[in-house]
């Protein structure tokens, strides 16, 4: 599973301690950990020609491409997925070169596929290699420099953190504590908020880390220091708008709705980057909870509240490579 990858795990505890959620059903106060789904396969023909076909694939950061290799051929050739991102090998090398090549820089997959047979190729790309590419080759001699030679293309924007809150006309964000962890900053994050109520309203990220706002000085406080994001969620049940922004290191972040009272009557909650959660508290009593229900959110009970994966563009950075494919 690639979201078992280290660096791109997510944290997935988190309740609200004391952020006056009595109303709010506890099931809907966690930010749950749930990786995007950014899989793919693809299956490529490997030819007498000698070639593969196709010879360009593309694959999502973060996530796995799987590859089934079909041999058309009468000859055995091999899938052999170079690990240096954005290197093109030169068609000069000498098959024992190319063997060189690959013992010194190892290889991303390497499976030989008999003449008739197929074979699957299962890799796992990294979220910091989005936009790059990585030559495939077959090792067999001759075939490479007879262009047996293909691209496995990243797409150029990274998922990001995802993250689900929504907006409701109690003043409440649900759920109020998100929670998501990456090993490279700055991390990109994207949350997806919704419209629960039928009021307008904000999404608004503080840029302070472990600071807590108050409604008496937010305003103050953004005027001097821009937020990270100023998310408007139109009126209406049902908008949603994406939030994306980046966080620079990790740290507790407050977010606020900024329509004038709502902060006041408890509209606001937490962004834990690279920060355990508070340990979760006593949920709310049942007979609150049905209150809730009967008050006429029972919707709220669906909300699946999905968060968090991964993505970080760092990788780019450490290589030196300029960046290309911005976050949208
Ligand atoms: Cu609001």
């Amino acid at each position: 599973m690639p979201w078992l990858v280290a660096s791109l795990l997510v944290a997935t505890v988190g309740l609200p301690a004391a952020q006056g959620l009595a109303l709010v059903p506890a099931a809907a106060t966690i930010g749950y950990a749930h990786p995007l789904s950014g899989n793919s396969s693809a299956t490529v023909n490997l030819t007498d020609a000698p070639a593969f076909t196709p010879s360009s694939l593309s694959a999502n950061p973060n996530a796995t491409l799987s590859v089934e290799l079909v041999n058309q051929g009468a000859y055995n050739h091999t899938f052999t997925l170079s690990p240096v991102p954005g290197l093109v090998l030169s068609p000069s090398l000498s098959p024992s070169q190319l063997y060189s090549f690959f013992a010194k820089n190892g290889s991303l997959a390497n499976v030989s596929v008999a003449p008739g047979g197929t074979a699957w190729a299962n890799v796992t790309f990294n979220a910091s290699v989005s936009g790059d590419s990585f030559e495939f080759v077959s090792v067999v001699p001759y075939q490479f420099q007879s262009g047996m030679r293909g691209f496995v293309n990243m797409t150029a924007s990274g998922p990001g953190v995802l993250l689900m809150d929504n907006t409701t006309d109690a003043y409440r964000f649900v759920p109020a504590v998100l929670s998501a962890n990456g090993t490279h900053y700055p991390l990109v994050v994207d949350v997806q908020v919704t419209n629960q109520g039928s009021l307008s309203h904000t999404f608004t990220v503080s840029p302070l880390s472990n600071y807590t706002l108050s409604p008496a000085n937010f305003t103050d406080t953004f005027q001097t220091n821009a937020p990270l994001v100023d998310q408007a969620i139109n009126s209406g049940a049902g908008t949603t708008a994406w939030a994306n922004f980046t966080v620079r290191a990790p740290g507790v972040y407050q977010y606020v709705c900024t329509v004038p009272g709502h902060f006041a009557n408890g509209m606001d909650g937490f962004l834990y980057v690279g920060v355990s959660p508070p340990p979760p508290t006593q949920a709310p009593s049942t007979a609150i909870v049905e209150t809730w229900v009967l008050i006429g959110s029972a919707g709220l009970l669906g909300v699946g509240i999905l968060v968090a994966v991964i993505a970080s563009y760092t990788g780019r950075f450490s290589s030196g490579r300029s960046g290309d494919g911005g976050h949208h």
